[in-house]
């Protein structure tokens, strides 16, 4: 019989309370990191030190999957994503994170064990928002489903000091607050000083002869800067598998400029530090490009090549030699703001690891592809050649000759045609002459993808049409996703039970087709019932909620009509105003009878410097104040605008929607994913054949989606000969009624002028067809109130949705990635033992 060895015990016990899942082990943990971490004990601890303890608690399990994942990924050589993207707009961690880890149940025991609500405690986590919309949060649902799927990854990204602003409502008008997240610290980040890379800017480019004779070329940049991981853990759900989030933070090589220093230039040495950390200060809160901002180009080559950088010093420790790089990474461009990395790799691989052009070309055009998020031309990125020099001239270099090879191949393709080399290039002749990053990234990657099936077909037949002719086989659609962790179990936990109830199990989580089970249970009374009373409860959070945080009251009783994503013209949240403002006139006329009550509720962020959606904005809460505060009407009706829609708010606005609102133009909304979330929490929709919402009423089945407007290729046809909006005015009574009310000054106080500037395009350009589809939208809304009205009809329809929206779960994105266009498996990671105590 061997002797216990006393060391051996007391780690085993050590890694029990600090990895044991169990309620006794989570609360000895919690109290541990209160006392340890932030030096506070139960009596006098604040409601953020509780959240902290909560957080360090749950970060310990997380770790000890991340560090074994590390383990296996490393020795085994596995296959390896990088998910490069300027955005990742994660939400809160610790919610998610218990799911995932299985212990939220354990957690909120332990809480009330200690006489704390777990639900207290997550509402103090402050959210990262670094990102603005659909793509930044499409990122964050892909790691999640990463690690989820067994994909071995990393996302690359940027710590951003500043993520996307905080929006307050004042008289009526978006304000925007700086969001100092981590102003209280961030416990889900391991800063890591050993991991850091220098990033050059500016200078100039020599050319020398090596050791064997051939020309080759050296930067001497003339500004350098470092960049600093920062990492955070992301577990994947029912699986030890946990992937890693690497951020970079900018930083000054040295603390001082120490020859500044000895001549006595002080300031301008800490001066020098300072501009070095602004680039990764404050993440653009714009949806489209920023023009000729230099500091959104420095950000872009910053992150990228920290990571590029990052990849070979991983690849060189662990497999060796580059020629096998594209074998072990392939690398994801988040749309085109990463798409400096094929220039980066190729100097990477050229300059400092002294390989040929033809090998260096070879491994990059393997290691890449390529995302493309939108279609709007305002948003196509790129560079005057003038700032890319002053900034990047190797680079530039670089891009010349990847675009002298490459356009060899097209004239040789397409003998005389020299129209289409110039749409071609990657640099735009004529004019300012500047560089096409979507062009570099669709020669630069061996896939490229569409985000819903429209949006694929729309980019092969007009973005990329001659990029599409020449290499038919490189493009591909992959339909978005959502997580339905995040927005299904921890944003409506009431209905994750009904479902795992009826069910009889809860592996829908893990595969969302599963959902489909609950079909056979659609004419059960009493699931119908529940269903209905899961989403009375969610309204009646949503209405508590928007009394304190916006002043409305809203009727749990009433249709809960949500419109909720980035003001943007294209996705027409006006249309729904002039809906608005039909439902009130009506009323006021006496004819309500067609109408149901509704509460028309808003969210979402205008970019700051987009006037047009700004005034949107402030349309809707004028037109809210008028509404809410008249007896007449606001019985029937009420608006209702939720200040700061970011990923938490979201969580309380999905489960709450009966229906949910999905304008935009058809062609013009590349995939949305709001239109998954909420459609997977039971809402139904009112669309347009736009983005993935084509699919998602394919799947739910066309009699339990409300469709209207035009297609895109009526759109087209209608723009090319000729729109005038002002007929649709001319023509149709009501909406000129509707149009003029808003000019009549009505709701602005008697000031006539102040909608005038989108009133006056909406009835003279209206770029976006508005007034082209404001009678079908009419009538099919005439459709959805009269289907309200029939409740037990309704809620059948909702449950449908639910059960057919298995295709939208990010896992399923995921996957399709992994096989048609990563070429990777997944790699299991064996829990340890020691974990369930
Ligand atoms: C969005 C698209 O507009 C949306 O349709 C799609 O669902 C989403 O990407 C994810 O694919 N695009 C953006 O969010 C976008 O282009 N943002 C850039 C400015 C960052």
């Amino acid at each position: 019989m061997s002797t216990p060895n006393p060391t051996e015990s007391l780690d085993s016990e050590r890694e029990r309370t600090r990895t044991g899942l169990s309620k006794a082990a989570l609360k000895q943990d919690f109290l541990d990191n209160l006392f340890y971490i932030q030096g506070r004990f139960r009596e006098v601890a604040t409601p953020h030190d509780l959240y902290m303890a909560a957080a360090f608690t749950t970060r310990d399990r997380l770790l000890k999957h991340w560090v074994e994942s590390a383990q296996v990924f490393k020795t085994s050589h596995a296959r390896t994503v990088c998910y490069l993207s300027a955005e990742y707009l994660l939400g809160p961690h610790l919610a998610c994170n218990l799911v995932n880890l299985g212990i939220t149940e354990a957690a909120r025991e332990a809480g009330e064990e200690l006489g704390l609500d777990l639900d207290a405690i997550l509402e103090e986590e402050e959210e990262p928002g670094l990102g603005n919309g659909g793509l930044g949060r499409l990122a964050a649902c892909f790691m999640e489903s990463l690690s989820t799927c067994r994909i071995p990854a990393i996302g690359y990204g940027i710590r951003y000091e500043f993520g996307i602003f905080d929006q307050a409502i004042e008289d009526g008008w978006q304000v925007e607050k700086t969001d100092n997240w981590l102003r209280n610290g961030n416990p889900w980040e391991i800063p890591r000083p050993k991991i850091r890379f220098s990033v050059g800017y500016g200078g100039y480019t020599e050319s020398y002869r090596d050791d064997t004779g051939r020309s080759r070329v050296c930067w001497r940049p003339a500004q350098v800067i470092n960049g600093m991981a920062y990492d955070t853990p992301i577990l994947g759900y029912g699986t030890a598998n946990a992937n890693l989030l690497r951020l970079w933070k900018a930083e000054a090589p040295t603390s001082f400029d120490f020859q500044a220093f000895n001549t006595g230039d002080y300031y301008g040495a800490v001066y020098a530090n300072i501009q070095a950390e602004t680039i990764s200060k404050v993440l653009y809160p714009n949806d489209e490009p920023e023009a000729g901002k230099e500091l959104r180009l420095k950000q872009q080559y910053f992150f990228v090549s920290c990571s590029m950088q990052d990849m070979i010093r991983l690849h060189l420790n662990t497999v060796g030699p580059l020629e096998s790089f594209a074998d072990k990474f392939v690398a994801q461009l988040n749309d085109t703001h990463p798409a400096l990395a094929v220039a980066e790799l190729m100097r990477l691989l050229l300059d400092e690891h002294v390989m040929s052009w033809e090998q260096s070309w070879d491994i990059t055009h393997r290691t890449f592809c390529y995302t493309n998020h939108t279609l709007l031309p305002e948003a196509l990125e790129t560079w005057s050649v003038s700032l890319f020099e002053r900034l990047l001239p190797r680079h530039l270099e670089i891009v010349y000759e990847i675009n002298r090879r490459f356009l060899d191949e097209v004239r040789m393709r397409f003998l005389g045609d020299e129209a289409r080399v110039w749409r071609m290039s990657l640099i735009a002749e004529g004019g300012e002459r500047r560089i096409r990053m979507a062009n570099l990234a669709v020669v630069g990657s061996r896939a490229v993808n569409g985000v819903a099936e429209l949006h694929s077909e729309l980019v092969k037949a007009t973005l990329f049409k001659d990029f599409a002719e020449l290499w038919p086989e490189r493009f591909h659609n992959v339909t978005n996703g959502v997580t339905p962790r995040r927005f299904m179990v921890v944003a409506n936990p009431r209905l994750a039970q009904l479902i795992t109830k009826t069910c009889g199990h809860d592996d829908w989580i893990l595969d969302l087709e599963r959902v489909r089970e609950l079909e056979a249970h659609v004419d059960d009374a009493g699931l119908l019932e529940d269903w209905r009373a899961v989403k009375r409860a969610a309204k009646q959070d949503l209405a508590t909620w928007m009394q304190q945080a916006a002043g409305v009251r809203l009727d749990p009783e009433s249709l809960f009509d949500v419109q909720a994503k980035r003001f943007h013209e294209y996705k027409r949240q006006h249309l729904k105003v002039l809906h608005i403002i039909r439902c009130y006139q009506r009323i006021k006329q006496g004819q309500s009878q067609d109408l149901v009550p509704r509460a028309f509720i808003f969210g979402g962020k205008a970019a700051p410097g987009y006037f047009m959606a700004k005034l949107i904005i402030k349309l809707i809460n004028a037109v809210g104040e008028v509404v809410n505060n008249d007896p007449q009407v606001n019985g029937w009706i009420r608006v209702a605008f939720m200040p700061d829609f970011n990923v938490k708010n979201g969580q309380r606005l999905y489960p709450a929607a009966d229906l949910s609102e999905q304008i935009s133009l058809a062609g013009k909304e590349a995939s949305g994913t709001g239109n998954m979330k909420f459609s997977m929490n039971g809402a139904l929709t009112i669309g347009t054949l736009d983005g993935a919402n084509v699919e998602i009423r394919e799947a739910v089945g066309a009699e339990n989606f409300f469709l209207f407007g035009m297609t895109a290729e009526e759109a087209l046809q209608r723009q090319m000969s000729g729109y005038r909006p002002w007929e649709f005015y001319q023509s149709d009574a009501e909406l000129k009624s509707d149009i003029d009310l808003i000019n009549s000054g009505l709701f602005s106080h008697g000031d006539t002028q102040l909608f005038r500037p989108l009133t006056d395009n909406l009835v003279n350009h209206d770029p976006f067809m508005v007034l082209a589809d404001y009678r079908a939208y009419l009538d099919c809304q005439k459709t959805v109130s009269e289907t309200y009205r029939d409740t037990p009809r309704w809620t059948r329809m909702s449950i449908l949705n639910v059960a057919r929206i298995g295709r939208f779960s990010s896992d399923r994105a995921i996957r399709e990635y992994a096989e048609h266009i990563w070429k990777v498996t997944p790699k299991r990671i064996e829990p340890a033992h020691h974990s369930q105590s």
